[in-house]
């Protein structure tokens, strides 16, 4: 009977993985979608007994004797998208499952195809339509779908989603991290409606170096040969068709001339048509060179001086994950109001709303996957899903022009197996793309009293083209000198960028300017105040982040009166308030021209 059992489970899992997710389609704000947005009934599983009583069948009493003990209706209703957390007091710690459900409609076409798109789904979800499960995907930050063509009717859909944010140890994040762990699902979730052969990618940016070149790269869904594909950038006169290979791919380079060129004084955007005899996608891209040369970032051939601050994917006053595009402008406009040129997306791909918004706004972007210390580098299933998710990270985003870094890792400590996992992660970036710069974060600097300097020995800085360093002068770490004696020797002939200092400071409350515990912004403005001095020696710095533009929600945070489950090192309050040290970091940004 075990053994019987044992090859049912084996065949599931081999059947299932059949089912997973597929490579999500370039571009699905361009498509023709049908939103599946809005309010959607939920049952908490605490205990996970949904599956085994197969409620996504949503079965109904018909004979005499039937009875179920659930039903999705007149239950909880839920918001899609957003966390699960914001929506109920009873969920704002929940870690579990929760399965969600709604019914739809669709047109069907005979030519026409449809995929099920989700945003995000946190962390790991099951999706089943019309009583059969028809995909899973792992990974709380980026996009997936699956194709329904075969599987959906005209009329009364019903959809059912598995969602489960259990912290595991094999899982990216793993078990603690320094934000809110929302659950739900926290995107948009599309239909989207295709052709029968459709663009499925395209890769149209500039050279790496050249400013008058434009690469381009466009794959049809079917491996279907000489097919006529044209792209075309009206306000260039650029228009040219190819045929496509035996791949459904065709490949081209263009010179343009009178290219205007983005950046974030100028974020010029160009209007670009992909089209085929049934198919065109359009949208607004960028065009700009960045490389990096010795100690030197260029972007458009000047060295440029990263003028960078992070946030979480929340909203402070609603307690929530930002997920819309008015959440975008309003994270957005107040790293613009600092006098900020580049965002650093802490620590996760945050929704596209924010990628694209940021691209208008005139910000460089460094995006990054959730390899957030304590994650099982031994592992290869772990590292197989961060291969994963960094992939459709950067299938996602390789588009936009303000894309500029992709993160491979946050505070991790010297390893063969860290540094087998990392190089995994920079091949499967380049497999993509090789035009962007690869950065990590480092926390292992020390000061060393004899040669009087801050140092880090970490033989993996070789593998990348920026550095980036956390260190909380004054905060996790006393000054061992005085700041402007405080001389870095770290990374020499690499761009390095303080990508993380502050402290904690709460909003109004004054205090000893020389005292930690004060939880004050006067001591707040003290450490910044250090903290400028010492980037003076810092001689390859390009850079500075600082830790965090708004105070956002942490477990990690337990202090009753000064934190209340907050990390409390932003530059603005919870509420909206600006701190001291917010004007300080402002005139520093100024007077960087
Ligand atoms: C760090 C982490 C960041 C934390 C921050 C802190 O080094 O990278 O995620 O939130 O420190 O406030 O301790």
């Amino acid at each position: 009977m075990k053994l019987l059992n044992l090859v049912f489970a084996i065949l599931f899992t081999l059947t299932f993985s059949d089912l997973a997710a597929q490579q999500t389609i370039t571009n699905v704000y361009g498509r023709n979608v049908q939103s599946l947005n809005g309010k959607w009934d939920a049952i908490i599983d605490l205990y996970d007994q949904g599956r085994k009583n197969e409620i996504y069948l949503n079965k109904k009493p018909e004979g005499k004797t039937d009875f179920y003990e659930y039903s999705f209706e007149n239950g909880y209703r839920l918001n899609v998208p957003s966390d699960w957390n914001s929506q109920m007091p009873e969920l704002k710690y929940y870690e579990g499952t929760v399965w969600y459900a709604r019914r739809f409609d669709v047109v069907k076409e005979s030519d026409k195809r449809l995929f099920l798109y989700f945003g995000a789904v946190s962390y790991r979800c099951k999706i089943y339509l019309n009583g059969k499960e028809i995909g899973k995907h792992e990974g709380g930050f980026t996009p997936f779908q699956i194709e329904v063509t075969n599987v959906v009717k005209e009329k009364d859909n019903f959809l059912a989603v598995e969602v489960n944010n259990t912290r595991t140890v094999d899982a990216i994040p793993a078990m603690a991290f320094d934000w809110w762990n929302y659950g739900g699902i926290t995107r948009d979730v599309f239909l989207v409606n295709t052709p029968d052969v459709f663009i499925e990618d395209y890769f149209i940016q500039l050279d790496k170096h050249k400013a008058d070149k434009i690469d381009a790269t466009v794959k049809l869904s079917e491996k279907s040969v000489d097919m006529s594909v044209t792209i075309e950038i009206p306000e260039l006169k650029l228009k040219q068709t190819l045929k496509t290979n035996s791949n459904g791919e065709v490949k081209a380079s263009f010179i343009v001339k009178n290219l205007q060129r983005w950046s974030p004084a100028s974020p010029k955007q160009y209007s670009v048509k992909v089209s085929t005899e049934k198919d065109k996608v359009e949208e607004e891209i960028g065009f700009r060179n960045v490389w990096v040369k010795g100690e030197d970032i260029f972007l458009n051939d000047k060295p440029i001086f990263l003028k960078s601050i992070s946030f979480h994917e929340e909203i402070p006053q609603r307690k929530g994950r930002a997920f819309s595009q008015a959440d975008a402008v309003m994270l957005l406009s107040e790293a613009k109001a600092l006098g900020c040129n580049t965002i650093r997306l802490a620590h996760y791909p945050q929704n596209e709303y924010i990628v694209r918004m940021a691209e208008k706004m005139g910000f460089l972007l460094w995006e990054e996957i959730p390899i957030w210390q304590g994650i099982d580098f031994e592992n290869e299933a772990t590292k197989e899903k961060a291969g994963k998710m960094i992939t459709e990270m950067v299938m996602r985003d390789k588009n936009r022009c303000a894309l500029t870094f992709w993160g491979v890792a946050n505070e991790t400590q010297p390893s063969k197996s860290r540094n087998i996992f990392l190089k995994y992660l920079i091949e499967k970036c380049k497999s993509v793309d090789t035009t962007r710069l690869i950065i990590a974060a480092f926390d292992l600097v020390r000061f060393n009293r004899d040669r009087h300097v801050f140092v880090m020995d970490d033989p993996f800085i070789k593998e990348l083209d920026v550095i980036a360093i956390n260190k909380y002068m004054g905060w996790y770490h006393p000054w061992p000198i005085s700041p402007d004696k405080a001389t870095w020797d770290v990374a020499k002939g690499k761009p390095l960028i303080v990508s993380e200092f502050g402290a904690e400071a709460l909003y109004g409350k004054t205090g000893d300017a020389d005292v930690v515990s004060s939880w004050s912004e006067d001591y707040q403005a003290t450490l910044y105040k250090d903290n400028l001095e010492m980037f003076k020696h810092i001689p390859n710095l390009r850079g500075t982040s600082p830790w965090i533009l708004f105070d956002f929600r942490s477990p990690f945070r337990f202090h009753p009166t000064h934190q209340e489950g907050w990390n409390r090192k932003g530059l603005v309050s919870d509420q909206g308030y600006r701190k001291k040290a917010w004007y300080m970091m402002k005139e520093y940004y100024d007077s960087i021209k």
